[in-house]
């Protein structure tokens, strides 16, 4: 039995004064779905020195353990600040920092060399979706975002198409569907059932209170990414309710 997880993505947002929203959260968090806020690299420590019940991620890591990279992050240094995941290839670390699906790969890697659990985000461009070409893509960053060694601990999978990110737009709970039936199929064929079926599969993008219900409803859909809507407890707690 997957456990539901309601991943809040705080993304470049939130100083000192965000974290009481952690507090605010707690009650939120003693339910059966798992809890988690990715706050900036800044805030990851402090965050967990009072997340309580709430688990704490960064937002990104580097593949190497160490060395000459300044201002990247390494996975040992979100472990160390008391970080249990991370999420790895968004669609806007993607854009913004040209980040290929095998470098997605090498980054999970390193997540798992210290333990944490990797959430791997994939997701179609607008045209793409236009061009009918979404499994194809989804697909595509399956394959060569994911190393051979996946389990349903150390990796969580988010289908964030990005036509559907802090734009307000939601797909249809068909499309959904699609893509999230498609990813387990995807992932039963290279991985076998077993594992496939243990890996939690996440919806992302413009995720709020009133549309959680029946995302969470969609056969494969075991909890959401959620950016906007959750940097603040009073937005995000409906959505962890509605797991
Ligand atoms: C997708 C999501 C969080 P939002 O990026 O990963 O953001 O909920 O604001 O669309």
């Amino acid at each position: 039995m997957r456990r539901k997880l309601a991943a809040g993505n705080w993304k470049m947002n939130g100083t000192t004064t965000a974290l009481s929203e952690l507090d605010a959260l707690q009650d939120a968090a003693r339910g059966a779905a798992e809890v988690l806020i990715c706050p900036p690299a800044t805030l990851v420590a402090a965050a967990s020195a009072q997340s309580g019940k709430v688990a704490i991620g960064g937002q990104d890591c580097h593949s190497a353990a160490s060395g000459a990279h300044t201002g990247d992050v390494s996975a040992q240094m979100l472990k160390d600040a008391g970080a249990t995941y991370v999420i790895l290839g968004h669609s806007e670390r993607r854009a913004d920092h040209s980040e290929s699906d095998a470098l997605v790969a090498y980054k999970t890697q390193a997540a798992w060399a210290v333990g944490l659990t990797a959430i791997v985000c994939v997701g179609e461009t607008l045209d793409e979706r236009e061009g009918g070409k979404t499994l194809d893509v989804v697909g595509r960053q399956l394959a060569a975002s994911l190393p051979d060694d996946v389990t349903g601990a150390n990796t969580v999978i988010a289908y964030e198409p990005v036509w559907a990110i802090g734009t307000g737009k939601v797909p249809t709970t068909d499309q959904i569907a699609e893509v999230h039936s498609f990813m387990r199929s995807t992932l039963i064929q290279r991985f076998g059932n077993d594992t496939a079926q243990a890996i939690r599969l996440l919806y992302g993008g413009s995720v709020k209170a009133s549309n959680a219900t029946e995302i969470f409803a969609v056969a494969d859909v075991d909890g959401a990414l959620v950016g906007g809507a959750s940097i603040t407890a009073s937005d995000f707690a409906p959505i962890v309710a509605a797991l």
